[in-house]
């Protein structure tokens, strides 16, 4: 981000012309069906985390031979010497290993700002009875994947962030399997993100891997939802894989409230239900899940799920019907104390633990989809969650291909998370400049979010303008298309000095709830000065007293998620001393000291005034 982008960032749009943009040319065809597995981990099947060979190729050796040209295997094998003449120039059994899940930045330190291709290879024993099916399941792998299996090419997944599955079935053998996966995250001006960002674009296995074994037909996704509205009707559906012909019998059954429903599956394996449901609602005072088990002949999975509405009206966002505001904080997925990527179920407790200790109900899981612990401990630990894709600043908006991945991630993740209470928010991009061609994009995505998913709601970090030294305004014509509006503003860092928020005064265009996604300041830990000492600890502390007196000031306010918990690395951050590559935003340092500005947020929400009645402002 550059100083002052905020508020020099002037639209030439009218609304009426992004309007017009948005509804011209959006995509017909649907987004492909994801690939992941619902409810893998409950399924038989065997671990693949631990240890994995690798082979660092930064010049992409293992596919492309001195005239750049592609190898006849195209990969690296788990090839040996025939004889001691044979010529064999890598080895995975002799090459050290890295462990999984995990980024390989954090795990070596000659790897810490390695951008290119890592070969993993491990191998396995799995005998897979013969009426059954298998995959291998990859939590995420960042940034491209390509998985060969015994010598043969299996498969391919781009985006970093989100969980395939790719069926092994027909090529396991019972001993001596050899898996070997190309991981490359590269980045490109075409994928998502694209070249710039202000994270650390960490590569690896960073997720659980997992071989998974089912029935020949299974339940391979299910939806089940209060249904919007009064929040008395449960709805969803069931997608069977492996299906000949429709008119199967499926089970719900929520035994805690002694319910069970039957439905029938329709000629592609899809059924669909709806019926009423007394249920004790899912809320951040009370994050009470039920255990949900859904049955097909041969088949049956379980999850914990919990029950709620959300929705809008007017400026309010409506939890259960009742109007929330949203005490939030952003956070990177990167894990407390130890750096790199979080990738357990300690890790997002950890960090989900300091949001709890600020008495937030709400965090904004910033800037792609993080792992899948961290929705379920939100659930456990009632935190309402925001979602996002990492569609990002600047990337190539006129590009399908970029669309097409952008809608593919998208759909991945909302499959992931689709029974996840805490998820309330999709995000559909962050501080991206205003064009027609990304208006076409982001209406596209937001189109996307609605066919797949109508009990949850649609929100963007968006920009805003100075309309004059005292006034900003939120006019995006994207807001036209969301439920909620994302704001990120840095009045008092890149936007003037703290003493600015107690001038400004804000408008929306939008008659709409406004969630301030991002504000913030740069602080190291321990470092001592006055309120105007940039970087200093009181600068910081400054900046959230006066921020939290103006944001009370900005029509339809219903929520924050300042930026952010903790310091979290980022090359674009290199000031000596102070930064050394870390972003300093955080209330916390990585090693857990928290800053002042963490005890004035704390207090702040801990004192939060009541939500102002339905349809008024506060
Ligand atoms: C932003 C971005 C966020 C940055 C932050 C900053 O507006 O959305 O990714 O890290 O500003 O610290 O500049």
């Amino acid at each position: 981000m550059i100083p002052g982008r905020g508020a020099a960032a002037l639209s030439t749009l009218t609304l009426a012309a992004g309007l017009a943009a948005g509804n011209a040319a959006r995509a017909a065809a649907p987004p492909p069906t994801p690939s992941a597995l619902a409810f893998a981990d409950g399924r038989p099947g065997a671990s693949l985390n631990g240890a994995w060979h690798v082979i660092v190729d930064p010049y992409d050796n293992g596919s492309l031979d001195y005239r750049s040209q592609p190898r006849p295997h195209g990969y690296f094998d788990d090839a040996r010497p025939r004889d001691r003449s044979d010529l064999i120039e890598y080895d995975f059994s002799r090459s050290p290993t890295l462990q999984v899940p995990g980024d390989w930045n954090t795990q070596r330190p000659d790897l810490l700002y390695y951008e290119g291709i890592v070969w993993y290879q491990r191998r396995f024993d799995y005998d897979l009875p013969p009426s059954r099916r298998a995959f291998i399941q990859f939590g995420a792998a960042a940034q491209r994947a390509t998985v060969w299996l015994n010598g043969r090419r299996m498969g391919e997944h781009e985006g970093g962030f989100t969980p395939f599955a790719i069926e092994l079935t027909g090529y396991l053998r019972p001993r001596g399997n050899s898996i070997v996966v190309k991981v490359d995250n590269t980045r490109r001006a075409d994928a998502l993100p694209a070249l710039n960002t202000d994270w650390w674009n960490y590569g690896g296995l960073t997720r659980d891997v997992r071989l998974v074994s089912t029935p020949r037909r299974f339940i391979r996704e299910a939806q089940v939802q209060l249904a919007p509205g009064d929040g008395t009707r449960v709805r969803g559906f069931v997608r069977l894989d492996g299906m000949q012909g429709g008119g199967v019998p499926i089970t719900i059954e929520i035994p805690e409230a002694r319910l069970s429903q039957t439905a029938t599956t329709d000629a592609q394996g899809t059924a669909r239900f709806e019926f009423a449901a007394t249920l004790e609602r899912w809320s951040p005072e009370s994050p009470r899940l039920y255990d949900v088990i859904v049955r097909a002949p041969g088949d049956e999975v379980h999850d914990r799920v919990g029950f709620r509405t959300i929705a809008t009206r007017g400026h309010d966002i409506l939890l259960n019907g009742k109007p929330i505001f949203l005490r939030g904080i952003s956070m990177h997925e990167e894990a407390l104390g130890r750096g790199g990527r979080a990738t357990s179920r300690a890790d997002a407790g950890a960090l989900l633990g300091l949001a709890k200790e600020l008495h937030c109900n709400f965090v904004r899981l910033a800037h792609y989809p993080h792992g899948e612990e961290m929705t379920r401990a939100a659930d456990r630990m009632g935190l309402l969650v925001w979602s996002e894709i990492p569609v990002y600043w600047t990337i190539a908006w006129s590009n399908p291909a970029t669309l097409a991945a952008a809608r593919a991630q998208l759909a991945e993740e909302i499959a992931r998370d689709r029974n996840r209470a805490s998820v309330i928010l999709w995000s559909v991009g962050n501080e991206t400049p205003v064009s027609d061609a990304r208006n076409r994009f982001l209406r596209t995505l937001v189109d996307d979010v609605r066919a797949a998913d109508d009990t949850r709601l649609v929100t963007a970090a968006l920009e805003h303008r100075a309309v004059d030294e005292r006034t900003h305004l939120l006019d995006d014509p994207l807001g036209v298309a969301l439920d909620v509006l994302g704001l990120n503003e840095y009045v008092g860092w890149y936007d003037g000095l703290p003493a600015k928020c107690d001038t400004l005064s804000w408008r929306s265009a939008y008659d709409k709830p406004i969630v301030v996604s991002e504000f913030g300041a740069d602080a190291k830990a321990g470092l001592h000065g006055d309120a105007l000492t940039r970087f200093s600890e009181e600068y910081q502390a400054d900046v959230y007293r006066r921020q939290l007196a103006m944001l009370g000031r900005i029509p339809g306010l219903r929520g924050l998620s300042p930026w952010i918990l903790v310091d979290f690395r980022s090359p674009r951050r290199p000031l000596p001393g102070v930064q050394d590559g870390w972003n300093r935003k955080g209330l916390v340092a990585n090693d857990g000291t928290k800053k002042q500005a963490f005890g004035i947020l704390r207090d702040a929400y801990k004192a939060w005034p009541a939500p102002a009645p339905a349809g008024g402002s506060r």
